[in-house]
């Protein structure tokens, strides 16, 4: 049977939707595009995510995927060839996505925002605030351009040092540990004007960074965000009932719980658990717009709070 469509919503300048269309573009995939605002509000996603807002979300029928982490884990669930995790390799590409999520993403926007300076618009700055829970303070950014630099310069010598046997990826095959890098150096190169001259010391991230530019993006067709939303209300969610005996907490299917992440964005989304594991958590939910879904989350940096 043919699989049905994936849906990502997203939107062109986002770094973390990038890696989902360049694991569109290594799986040779057709996806559909939805291309959200960059701000608040999002009116015909909301009723699908149930509030989370971050970006991108994936969306098959009435199934909502919210973090690159639980969309890659689908990605690579439904189309397993080619693989991200090459033999040996199913466990630290995921754990790198700490460093390139976390800290090495936090430097690259800090980077990015303080070169866009004073040009930042208004609205923008206000809805990365709500964000966030605290203020975005783009003269800080600006005043920090110098660490900030230093920073970005450290990230990506260690690419450097890891491609410097002459390999083509960090690992023996191409992983998810170089789509996650990559994302924090095409968003340098979208803002940070002075970018090659940050990489000219460095040839062999230069020559990466190309490898994977030509990995493209797969089969992309538009869809509007109000098409997509009736394809949730008349789809059924699709996730069937999977117990985890070893939940160190006791928590199953048919509990209540509200999910959110841990950094930001903190929004939390209720239902019932349907599915869970150490590395995800699918609950049911229903809105009068998009009838019952059931939305996925992974669970490294995310809460899981009962009721
Ligand atoms: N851990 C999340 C991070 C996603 C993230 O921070 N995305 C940025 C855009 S690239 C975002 O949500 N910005 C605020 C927004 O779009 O509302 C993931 O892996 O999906």
């Amino acid at each position: 049977m043919s699989q049905p469509t994936p849906i990502l919503h997203h939107f062109d300048q986002s770094p973390f939707s990038e890696k989902i269309r360049v694991i569109f573009g290594f799986k040779k995939l057709a996806w559909n595009s939805v291309r959200i605002s960059r701000i608040m509000p999002r009116p015909d996603l909301m009723p699908m995510t149930g509030g989370y807002r971050r970006t991108p979300t994936m969306q098959i029928g009435a199934d909502i995927y919210c973090d690159t982490q639980i969309i890659i884990r689908e990605l690579e669930r439904r189309y397993p060839t080619p693989t991200l995790f090459p033999a040996g390799n199913a466990g630290m590409p995921w754990a790198l996505g700490m460093w390139t999520d976390r800290p090495f993403f936090q430097n690259t926007v800090t980077l990015a925002f303080g070169v866009i300076g004073d040009k930042v618009p208004q609205d923008f700055i206000e809805d990365r605030e709500k964000l966030r829970g605290g203020k975005f303070d783009v003269a800080a950014m600006t005043a920090a351009l110098p660490q900030m630099r230093d920073q970005f310069r450290t990230n990506i010598d260690w690419i450097e040092a890891q491609l410097a046997d002459g390999r083509s990826w960090l690992f023996d095959e191409f992983s998810l540990a170089d789509v996650s890098a990559y994302m924090n150096v095409w968003y340098a190169r979208q803002s940070v004007v002075t970018i090659d001259e940050i990489i000219k010391p460095l040839p062999r991230l230069a020559a990466w960074e190309e490898r994977i530019r030509a990995i493209g993006h797969g089969a992309r067709t538009e869809m509007s965000s109000g098409d997509a939303l009736e394809i949730a209300a008349k789809a059924q969610p699709e996730t069937p009932v999977l117990s985890d005996p070893f939940d160190p907490n006791g928590r199953k299917p048919g509990d209540i719980v509200s999910v959110m992440p841990d950094d930001y964005g903190k929004i939390p989304v209720r239902g019932e658990i349907v599915s869970l594991s150490a590395q995800h958590i699918a609950i049911r939910r229903s809105d009068e717009r998009t009838g019952e879904v059931v939305v996925h989350f992974p669970r490294a940096g995310f809460l899981v709070i009962p009721g």
